[in-house]
């Protein structure tokens, strides 16, 4: 559908509206009274959150691409039908394809609270087929308000059980990682790196971050914040629906080897992620459905 047609059977004026944005990529534009937001179509991607008053909460790459083909850095990008490397074939993307699809607009709705939604979904096509074999309805439901909600949602509409691992892979802006303290991790169990085979304790209750960090917290269920003394303020993230918290920034080195990411790019972002992963897989019954969700709002 062309942007005029999408405006016309889903905007909401004032509020609401499509339009072509940066790779010319199609972008859900959202205004109301509590926050501004922006959404590519393309991957189901929130691309930023701002709640009024406040400056931008979400990370951008200032060298993404936004070309189809490859995921957009930063944002939310969502990872599923697998998180981080697919297991056994190292050719399929990783994190999955959905960051990689044109979603379709299901809907747009006008809460009675006055928050803002918008529903986008993605389902098998013979492409996604030779990547994933079941049939599936995925369904991005972003909720604009005083928090930001994303609530990721998958149906099995096939024959056969199936499951899998996902995320939803937050990008935070911060003024400067060393301003930076993470709550809500402290005594969480965690692997350090996607080989490891051994966990360890967080002892501290702050999490601060002074070099390459990719730690996957088990059984870690519990509100994050993002203390930011340089802008004096937290990011509390909420999550239902997942036992994996994952903070990732890749610190100087890593930083200058991703192409999309300006060398010191981790300077002024950290990821912390609601995913699925370790012992915590989604396990999809005939008819059923899994869900993951995160809150995100802006504390003083
Ligand atoms: O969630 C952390 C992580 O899995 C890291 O290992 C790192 O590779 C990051 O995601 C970004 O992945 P991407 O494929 O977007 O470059």
């Amino acid at each position: 559908m062309d942007i005029a047609s999408l405006n016309k059977k889903y905007g909401i004026a004032g509020k609401l509206e499509f339009t072509s944005g940066q790779g010319e990529l199609p972008v859900v534009i959202i205004a109301n009274v509590f926050a501004k937001a922006s959404i590519a179509i393309y991957g189901a991607h929130v691309l930023s959150y701002r709640p009024k008053g406040q400056e931008e909460v979400l990370w951008m790459s200032s060298l993404s691409t936004f070309e189809e083909g490859n995921p957009i850095r930063g944002g939310i990008p969502v990872c599923f039908p697998w998180f981080g490397p697919h297991d056994t074939d190292s050719k399929k993307p990783q994190h999955g394809f959905a960051r990689l699809q044109m979603w379709k607009v299901a809907e747009t709705a006008n809460l009675p609270g006055g928050e803002t939604q918008l529903r986008l979904t993605l389902r098998q096509n013979p492409k996604i087929k030779t990547l994933w074999k079941y049939s599936f309805l995925a369904e991005m439901i972003i909720t604009v308000g005083v928090s930001l909600n994303v609530t990721f949602r998958c149906t099995n509409t096939g024959m056969e059980q199936f499951s899998y691992t996902d995320a939803l892979h937050s990008y935070f802006a911060v003024s400067d990682i060393a301003n930076v303290k993470i709550k809500g991790l402290g005594g969480s169990r965690y692997y350090d790196g996607i080989g490891a085979t051994t966990s360890s304790i967080q002892k501290e209750d702050n999490l601060v971050i002074q070099k390459e960090e990719n730690r996957r917290y088990i059984d870690s269920t519990s509100d994050c914040i993002i203390e930011d003394s340089g802008l004096s303020r937290k990011i509390r993230i909420r999550k239902t629906g997942s036992r994996v918290t994952v903070v990732w920034n890749p610190g100087a080195e890593m930083s200058k080897k991703i192409a999309d990411m300006p060398d010191d790019g981790y300077k002024t972002m950290v990821c912390v992620e609601a995913a699925n992963a370790y012992d915590d897989i989604a396990v999809v019954q005939l008819k059923g459905s899994c869900t993951l969700s995160t809150s995100i709002s802006v504390e003083a």
